[in-house]
């Protein structure tokens, strides 16, 4: 495979680490796993499933937080390198640009995406059941909340970080109000970031795929561009006789045509094994939930939540993700 171009930005400071000498697979783990600790704010339960984008030389985040009443709720955050962080005390507060005030009766795994002019986000919103809040900020200090994308019930809601065919794009994976025992991705476009549709199937669970995707799969972080089409990072959940697992894999979508899938992964890229990752508040949890990714070197960090407990770093070469796709995965078209 010659070069594969990223259409991300440049990142100097990428927070890195060398693969292991002994460590034979796509990703690596960070050495000082987890990165961000249960308690690292007063009020927190735990902070896991967050996102974290380059914020100019620096970098900035939104992180999940369940407090101690166990609330779900979403946090902004900072960091000079990417590892240490500094999270605010107080849940984001957001400025209502909707219609009429809406409810949010819980926030959860948010995603960021940069797109034009501004980092908007999307999580998991509750209102009469979870669905796809949207919101927008330019500095992480003001935050300001459009109207829900889609109806209930759905959740993984992630926007591609560019106009797809002039519209702007998002994936979400429809469900149910409770921890849903079924989910495929799908792909709905918009003009103006309030209306959605041309819904389209994107990919399925299933065993027919492998285990570890067979009962349920969500988008993870915002989808990579590059010349082999946008890398998605996913989740995929293996229902076992003491509950779900939650590992990640991968997928290529088409540039332009980003619900035709052209390659899935069959093994997964990280499952949950390392002790922070089963155990905690949920067991057996690596969930995915953003990605830096510096295009000049193809270095890849994905930010992920173990065990629904803390914040975690793996990381890999984009180029070396996409070969092993190719030979390792599924071709689907
Ligand atoms: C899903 C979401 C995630 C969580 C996972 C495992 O339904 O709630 O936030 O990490 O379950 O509990």
């Amino acid at each position: 495979m010659g070069k594969v171009d990223i259409n991300t930005e440049e990142i100097q400071n990428m927070p890195w680490e060398n693969r292991p000498t002994e460590c034979t697979d796509v990703l690596w783990r960070y050495s000082k796993n987890p990165i961000i600790k249960r308690n690292l704010i007063k009020r927190s339960n735990s902070i896991f499933n967050s996102a974290v984008v380059k914020f100019g030389e620096k970098f900035a985040g939104v992180f999940r937080v369940d407090d101690k009443s166990r609330s779900m709720n979403i946090h902004s955050g900072f960091s000079n390198d990417g590892i240490n962080w500094t999270l605010s005390e107080e849940p984001i507060n957001f400025i209502q640009k909707t219609r009429d005030p809406l409810i949010s009766s819980y926030k959860y795994d948010p995603r960021v995406t940069w797109l034009e002019d501004r980092y908007y986000l999307t999580w998991c919103n509750g209102y009469y059941g979870p669905t796809i809040g949207v919101g927008y900020t330019y500095d992480f200090k003001d935050f300001y909340q459009i109207e829900n994308a889609l109806l209930p019930y759905n959740r993984n809601g992630v926007l591609f970080p560019r106009k797809v065919n002039g519209k702007y794009a998002m994936l979400s994976r429809p469900s149910d109000r409770g921890h849903t025992p079924f989910g495929d991705i799908f792909y709905s476009e918009s003009p103006d970031m309030i209306h959605w549709g041309c819904h389209r199937f994107v990919m399925a669970a299933g065993h027919q795929y492998s285990a570890w995707q067979s009962l349920k799969i969500g988008a993870g972080p915002t989808p990579i561009e590059t010349s082999e089409g946008w890398l998605l990072i996913y989740h995929g959940v293996l229902l076992s006789c003491n509950g779900y697992v939650y590992s990640f894999g991968c997928a290529l979508l088409d540039n332009e045509k980003p619900w035709i899938v052209k390659y899935r992964t069959r093994s997964y890229l990280l499952s949950p094994q390392e002790y922070y990752e089963c155990v905690g508040d949920v067991p057996n949890v690596a969930f995915p939930g953003a990605a830096l990714c510096d295009s000049q070197t193809g270095r890849i960090a994905i930010y992920y939540g173990g065990a629904d407990t803390v914040v975690c770093i793996a990381f890999g070469y984009v180029e070396e993700i996409i070969e092993y796709l190719k030979s390792d995965g599924i071709k689907m078209v």
